[in-house]
């Protein structure tokens, strides 16, 4: 009763053709970088286990494509996700400026049940390049957007030497969890103690009517075996 089943959380990372989106997921998973650009082709994942406080739970990564001709992701992708990445390059001002086209193409392609407060985290990447002397885009602006699309978290990142790497994937992870329905977080437990005793009452239910029909016991048992066979099939699934 006391075991608890580890949560899947599944984050979506979006934004242009070069941002680093591939290199900050491989940073943050694998603690490995490369100067060779190989562009994403339609989506890929990784997962890493995270502990939040006392909770173990799956952290899902989708890294998408940002080449318009490697994105061909269907809107079943989008769906199911807990917060969405939004990354730029703080040296590039054009991918800053396509945020908001990455925010609401999610929003149109997810469609969140509450859009408005669904948990975004914005990443401004590649601060290590020159030294920070080609950079276009201030931490000012950027943070000025972030507030005026409803207090979306910023974090200035650099996926080549891991800066403030970590501390974005874990407030993606709690933004994550936040948005999880609470029934899901339950014990498994929990869950059969609901669930078992409401399946007890339905046979049982379901004996007397059979009875009230004239059928015998074996007759109504025979009926149920195959409606076990599924429901056993479809519990299977679901654990
Ligand atoms: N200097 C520096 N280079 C970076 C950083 N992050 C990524 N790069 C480089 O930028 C290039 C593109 O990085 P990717 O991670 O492949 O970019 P992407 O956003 O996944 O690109 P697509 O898959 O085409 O959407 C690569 O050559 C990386 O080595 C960073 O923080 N600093
Ligand atoms: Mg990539």
């Amino acid at each position: 009763m006391a075991t608890r089943r580890r949560m899947l959380l599944k984050v979506i990372i979006l934004g242009d053709s070069g941002v680093g989106k591939t290199s900050l997921m491989n940073q943050y998973v694998n603690s490995k970088f490369s100067n060779q650009y190989k562009a994403t082709i339609g989506a890929d994942f990784l997962t890493k286990e995270v502990q939040i406080d006392d909770r173990l739970f799956t952290l899902q990564i989708w890294d998408t494509a940002g080449q318009e001709r490697f994105q061909s992701l269907g809107v079943a992708f989008y769906r199911g996700a807990d917060c969405c990445v939004l990354v730029y390059d703080v040296n590039v001002t054009k991918s800053f400026e396509k945020l908001n086209n990455w925010r609401e193409e999610f929003l149109i392609q997810a469609s969140p049940s509450d859009p408005e407060n669904f948990p975004f985290v914005v990443l401004g990447n590649k601060i290590d390049v020159d030294g920070g002397n080609s950079r276009t885009v201030s931490e000012k602006k950027a943070k000025a957007w972030c507030a005026s699309k409803g207090n979306i978290p910023y974090f200035e990142t650099s996926a080549k030497e891991g800066f403030n790497v970590e501390a974005a994937f874990e407030c993606i992870a709690r933004n994550a969890v936040k948005n999880e329905p609470e029934e899901d977080m339950q014990p498994c437990g929990v869950t059969w103690f609901y669930v078992l005793p409401t399946f007890v009452g339905i046979f049982l239910i379901r004996l007397m009517l059979g009875a009230l029909e004239g059928n015998n016991v074996r007759q109504v048992v025979n009926a149920r075996r195959y409606g076990a066979r599924r429901f056993a099939r479809l519990v299977g699934l679901i654990l």
